[in-house]
Order: C-alpha cells, then structure tokens, then sequence
C-alpha cells in the first residue's frame, strides 16, 4: 500500500460524499405537486410598512395569497382594487400573452433569430407595474414584458426591437426582446445574468443622494440568484437602506436546471433576506392581486426610508425558456398544467365574474380585440422590415455609442467595415 494514496488513508473515517440535487420529475414522470406546502389565501399577516425586517421574516416561508378557491379576495392582504384597476391588469396580462404567441410563431416563421415568453408569469410584471408609481425604475431580467406593456410602450416598438429593423431604437445592437426604455422606467436588459440587481441598488441610493423619491426595483431569476451579483446588492441594500425592492422571480427553472440547483432544496429565496437583515415576503406569483399587494407594502416601505424588500415570488415557467429550448428533454410534458397555483390569467378573470364585473361575452370580446391590436402592430413593424432582412447599410452604426470621442483604431475598423460591405 502506497501511503500517498490518500484513497487508502485513514480508512476508518466516512468516505466524503456531495449531494447533487435532481428535480422530483423527469419526461415520462407523472408530476405530483400534493407534497407543496400551498397555505390558504388570506392566511398569512400583514405587517405594519415600517415593521422592523424580523417580523417578516415568518413570510419568507409562508406564501401571501389574496385569491381563494371561491375567486374571492380575501385577508389582511387584499388590495381592495376598483374594478377598473382589475380589467386593466386583466387586459394587460391577456395583451402579453397574445402579444408572446404571435412574437413566439414570428420567430418560428423566420422573421426574427430569439423570442422569450413569459406564460404563466404575466400577473407578476404587470401587477408590479400597477403597484408602483410611474416614475419608479425598474431593472428588469428579459421575463417582464408586463412592465412595458402596463406602462403603455407602443407594442410596434418592442416588435421593431425583436425585428432588429429600422424601427428599432436600439440598432440592431441588442438581442431580440432586450428592450430599453428610459421614458417608461425601464432600464436597459442584460445578457450577462444578474447585473441588473446591484445596478437596481445603485439607483436607488442615487436616488436617495439626489434628495428624489422615487424608487427602483429590480428582478432576477430564481437561477441567477446564485450569481455573486444577487449577494453583492443585498448587501449594499441593508448597509445603506436603499429604497428598491428587489423581486426574485422563482418559475421553478433556470433553463433546464431547476430551482434545487440555486439551493431552493435548503431554503426559500425569501429567506435570503433574512442573511442580511432585510424585510423578506414569499408571495403566490400566480395571484395578481397578491404581487400587487406585496410590491406596494415593499414600496412604500422603501419611500418611507423603511429600507429595502426582497421578495419571492412564487410561480412556474408554463413554458419553454426561449425559442432555442425544448422542455420535453428535462421535464414532464404535463408539469405546467399539475402545477397547483393555476394560471394567473384564469384566476383573475374568475374573480372579476365572481364580483358581477366581468362575464365570458366580455372576456371573448376582449381576446379578439387584443389580438387584433395584436396583428395591427405587427402589420406596422413588419412594414420597417424584418431580422433576415436586415442588410449591411448601416455597419458603421454599430461602432458609435460605445467612446464619447472614438479612438482612432475604433475609426479604422468602421472605416474598413464600411468599404467592406460596399465591396461585397
Ligand atoms: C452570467 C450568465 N450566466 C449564464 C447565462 C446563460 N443563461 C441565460 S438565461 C439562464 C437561466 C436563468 O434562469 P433564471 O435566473 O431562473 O431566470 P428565468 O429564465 O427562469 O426567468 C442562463 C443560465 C447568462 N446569460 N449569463
Ligand atoms: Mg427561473
């Protein structure tokens, strides 16, 4: 026996192992979801906006919910919205759903390279979006759509975004779907994962220094969580009590890893906020009214200089990651429809009906308007080109923005460039 072998050493202690988590559900499994501690709407207390962040800290394992099964709004939570306010986050939430199909069958059909739905998860940006002020920043992952639609972006600008075409504000110079928007509160998506939560924190104590109130909120996925990014901003936002509420949207899936991977098997992500002292909410992402309720108590919390908010919310990615993605490799087909917080669409359009203030006439009559809009916008970005058309005019474009004053080996390879393409 060699004694360098250190497999041979010190045989008498237990072998080290790691644990490597695994979904519960693999392709061909049948989804169970009965195990899921899924507590009753209108269970859960509602603290005081300037409650100290140790009395929320039993949220952050418990799950706010509004909705009950009878499609009634109930508990310390419920929002008590008008019912204008509920058909507009409806409408909303049915225009991105509309708005995600047709982009979804564009990409499908070659008129674009990349698409993102966010089905299932529509009640969380929009909900958001309706809770906070109009001039609050968001710093969004590329799953909130539902912020510029209820913010009244032009949908004909975010299709001329994903067409790359000469409609699109941004050049060509961004991924489809990764929209900028300054004017509706929106600040410029990131590719590299993460980036937006320390630069959400970063806003809002500027905003802070500057004497302004106005907020800033930033999102992240269950997955990216597990960048150092996510622990950097939580920390700049307990030391400084930064106004920002920082959301955690946890769809279950990180592509094709799934949320264990992140540590969801050890802890809630709610419960992160309790590491760094924060105020933590764990909320039912599928209840619009719940996310509404949730994001305006971390709201004004943040504008009452009661400090930051995270908050989980709870929800499952219905569908593929993107249009590069096929879930049935990693995940049963049926796994969406087992999942047991239903669709936040239904669930919101049941409650209207239960109130006398929607009916199934109004709802089809809506479906078809939207998707008429839908297909109008699209009509109209389409006329401004699509991706495959998109030539090489324009080259030297992409070296601007980037230097105040371009260097000059900058100038030289957009110099070459241009002559390039005028030679081809
Ligand atoms: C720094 C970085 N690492 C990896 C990727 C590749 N990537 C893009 S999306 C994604 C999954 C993110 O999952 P999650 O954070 O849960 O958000 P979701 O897509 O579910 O909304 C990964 C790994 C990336 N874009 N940036
Ligand atoms: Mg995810």
């Amino acid at each position: 026996m060699s004694d360098k072998d250190p497999s041979k050493l010190k045989t008498n202690r237990p072998q080290l192992a790691l644990h490597v988590p695994e979904p519960p559900f693999r392709p061909g499994d049948t989804p169970d979801f009965s195990s899921l501690k899924i507590p009753a709407a209108g269970d859960a207390a509602r603290p005081d906006v300037a409650a100290a962040p140790a009395d929320t800290f039993a949220l952050t394992t418990h799950l706010v919910r509004v909705l009950d099964d009878q499609h009634r709004a109930v508990g310390p939570w419920d929002p008590k919205l008008d019912s204008d306010t509920l058909r507009k986050m409806l409408r909303d939430m049915v225009t991105v759903r509309v708005f995600d199909d047709r982009m979804y069958r564009a990409q499908r059909q070659g008129k674009t390279s990349f698409y993102m739905k966010c089905t299932g998860e529509e009640a969380i940006a929009v909900a958001a979006a309706t809770a906070l002020d109009r001039e609050d920043m968001h710093f969004p992952s590329y799953r909130q759509q539902g912020l510029l639609v209820a913010r009244g972006y032009p949908l004909t600008d975010m299709m001329c975004q994903i067409y790359s075409n000469k409609g699109d504000k941004l050049q060509g110079r961004q991924l489809p779907i990764m929209y900028s928007d300054k004017a509706h509160g929106f600040f410029s998506i990131s590719g590299n994962l993460g980036t937006q939560f320390p630069q959400a924190v970063g806003w809002a104590m500027a905003s802070a220094i500057k004497g302004d109130s106005r907020i800033a909120m930033g999102w992240i996925g269950d997955g990216a969580t597990a960048e150092g990014d996510f622990h950097s901003a939580l920390t700049f936002a307990t030391v400084y009590n930064a106004p920002v509420v920082l959301a955690v949207v946890n769809n279950q899936w990180a592509i094709s890893s799934f949320s264990g991977i992140a540590g969801a098997e050890r802890a809630t992500f709610a419960q992160r906020a309790m590491g760094y002292g924060i105020a933590g909410l764990r909320v039912d992402g599928n209840d619009a009214l719940a996310v509404y309720a949730a994001v305006r108590w971390a709201g004004n919390r943040a504008r009452s200089n009661n400090g930051p908010t995270l908050i989980e919310f709870y929800t499952y990615r219905a569908e593929g990651h993107s249009t590069s993605d096929d879930p049935s490799g990693y995940r049963p087909v049926n796994e969406a429809k087992a999942w047991p917080l239903g669709d936040p669409i239904d669930r919101l359009k049941a409650h209207l009906i239960a109130l006398g203030e929607w009916d199934e006439e109004r709802h089809v009559a809506m479906a078809v308007e939207l998707d008429a809009t839908v297909r109008a916008a699209q009509k109209e970005a389409e006329k401004l080109g699509i991706l495959p058309q998109q030539g090489k005019d324009n080259i030297g474009s992409m070296f601007e923005d980037v230097y105040a004053d371009m260097p000059w080996h900058i100038a030289e390879q957009r110099d070459a460039a241009i002559a390039e393409s005028k030679a081809e």
